[in-house]
């Protein structure tokens, strides 16, 4: 980690500079953002599974001086030339780029830029082992991580060095149960907040023995997890609902068989796990043994605010259940009052800061200010809605905005909006989320076109393409309806509920549509929806 911590100073990054890493799961990966860590340098850590587009967008926001990628990526079955998508995202205007360090992943011909473009291996390998640490100050800037809103453009979420490290490392220790000799493995990317904090610095600071795994669950068959828990003798392992859900529908052979004695925590994240998937990991994956941790928390909060803590609470399917020491949450109405008692429901809040509470949206700190602290005075808000039952225990419903969780993957139906509209025959576009079996949340899409598509197959693949281009393959909608008109109230305004509930295969009770400009456009609707 020094050595590469050379490499970037002897690269010309320095205290402040902005480093973007862009690469699949290898310990490169960790090395180079604890190297920025280690030199006072801001990393942006863009998941590889985003498009040119979406990097080039990141790179310029943040003006990052240096990007950090691999040759490929194997992943599954797929080979993906990760520099490829480099320096089409670097031919996109991205002139604040004055150093590519590319790490040799599985090898291969790749293009290469002379001057601009350097192996990872010829920077490092000869640098000294030592590389004393830049003094910072608590409030100096860690990290950028982006992240979907409502708006179309994702934020830069700013984390800072004292703050973070501090509260990740508490919670991991607190929430993990994290023991001498354990083996902890959390199935994160490092491309989102979770392997952030709970692959890297939370486990790092504590002196944890952390897994990191360049894979996915079901290659070559849904029985990878269970054959790493086994083989390593994982002790606590941290994974999303939506991948549990997957395996569970491969069935139980693939999980039975497989010593998994050594796991004592069980802890999940991402996105509300169902009550099935919830008893199929307690059972087939922790023999009811290991108390499972429904960890909630958010890119902004930096670390776990709400979640059991192991041996300590009661266990209680599909719950948060308690805050964390320190964290202080609370339910409002929507005028803003707080809702005291229990067995209610509202808006999630957080009445006092905690320490790893973002501290700013990079280069706009107004934005910040409007999307967390501006819709309710002296609040932290979340964009969540939850629910305090009778035993004062949170158990979180969803977003109450328009985020949308899809596998664990948080996108703004803007952004896939705006993708869409890219397509030259779109005129307007809605999306929405709807309950999907194993991803959580499925996205569907309401299109009108400017004329009648030719072949509404090719037209289709072609939205599908425009997607990926724009965002990345994890935004594809699951289904495109093709509509004339999309319901609005007379202000304009889309109505969102009525395609949502139309999205979820209901039909009756769509709520009041009198309102609309056109309300016709209802049935129309209602009568095309794609449900199975
Ligand atoms: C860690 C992470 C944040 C959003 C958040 C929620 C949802 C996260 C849970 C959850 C129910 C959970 N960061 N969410 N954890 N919903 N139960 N345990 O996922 O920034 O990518 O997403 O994810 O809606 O607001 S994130």
């Amino acid at each position: 980690m020094c050595k590469a911590a050379n490499a970037l100073k002897a690269n010309g990054i320095q205290k402040g500079d902005r480093v973007c890493f862009y690469m699949p799961m290898v310990p490169e990966l960790a090395i180079g953002v604890l190297a920025c860590a280690r030199i006072g340098a801001v990393h942006s850590v863009v998941f590889a599974g985003f498009s040119a587009n979406s990097l080039a967008d990141r790179i310029k926001d943040a003006t990052c001086k240096m990007v950090i990628c691999s040759d490929y990526n194997d992943r599954g079955a797929k080979h993906i030339i990760v520099k490829d998508v480099v320096d089409e995202a670097l031919a996109m205007g991205c002139d604040s780029i004055e150093t590519v360090l590319v790490h040799r992943n599985t090898g291969g011909k790749i293009s290469w830029h002379e001057g601009r473009d350097k192996w990872w291996h010829e920077a490092v390998d000869h640098q000294p082992a030592a590389c004393p640490a830049e003094p910072m100050d608590a409030e100096d800037m860690l990290f950028i991580l982006y992240t979907s809103g409502s708006t179309g453009k994702p934020k830069g979420v700013v984390h800072t060095c004292g703050g973070y490290m501090v509260f990740t490392c508490y919670t991991f220790q607190n929430v993990f149960q994290y023991e001498d000799g354990d083996i902890y493995w959390c199935t994160a990317d490092i491309g989102w907040v979770t392997g952030h904090s709970y692959i890297v610095y939370g486990p790092l600071l504590a002196g944890a023995t952390t897994v990191m795994f360049e894979g996915v669950p079901t290659y070559p068959n849904a029985s990878r997890f269970w054959q790493v828990c086994e083989k390593l003798r994982v002790t606590q392992f941290y994974t999303a609902p939506t991948a549990i859900r997957a395996l569970m529908a491969h069935g139980d052979q693939y999980v039975e068989g497989f010593d998994l004695s050594s796991i004592k925590v069980l802890g999940s994240v991402g996105e509300p796990i169902n009550e099935e998937a919830w008893r199929w990991y307690d059972q087939k994956v922790g023999k009811g043994r290991a108390p499972i941790v429904d960890t909630w928390w958010q890119t902004e909060t930096g670390g776990i605010l709400i979640s059991p803590l192991p041996g300590i609470t009661e266990p209680k399917p599909c719950f948060a259940t308690n805050p964390l020491p320190g964290v202080q949450p609370c339910l409002l109405d929507q005028e803003g009052r707080e809702i005291e008692g229990n067995d209610v429901e509202g808006l999630l809040c957080i009445k006092f800061p905690w320490p790893s509470i973002l501290r700013t949206t990079y280069g706009d700190h107004e934005r910040c200010r409007q999307t967390y602290f501006a819709p309710f005075d002296n609040y932290y808000f979340t964009g969540d809605g939850a629910r305090r039952d009778a035993d004062g225990m949170y158990r979180i419903i969803g977003r109450v905005d328009d985020v949308i969780n899809v596998s664990g993957h948080r996108l703004g139906t803007a952004e896939i909006e705006n993708a869409i509209n890219t397509h030259p025959q779109v005129v307007e576009s809605a999306v929405v989320g709807y309950p999907h079996d194993i991803k959580g949340q499925g996205i569907y899409a309401y299109v009108i076109t400017g004329a009648p598509v030719a072949d509404d197959n090719t037209f289709r693949h072609e939205i599908l393409d425009a997607v990926t281009k724009v965002i990345g393959p994890i935004a594809k909608p699951d289904k495109i309806q093709i509509v004339s008109g999309l319901p609005k109230t007379r202000s304009g305004k889309i109505m969102r509920r009525i395609l949502r509930k139309v999205a979820s295969g209901e039909t009756s009770n769509l709520g009041d549509v009198s309102t609309l400009l056109n309300p016709e456009v209802v049935d129309e609707i209602m009568d095309g929806a794609l449900n199975d």
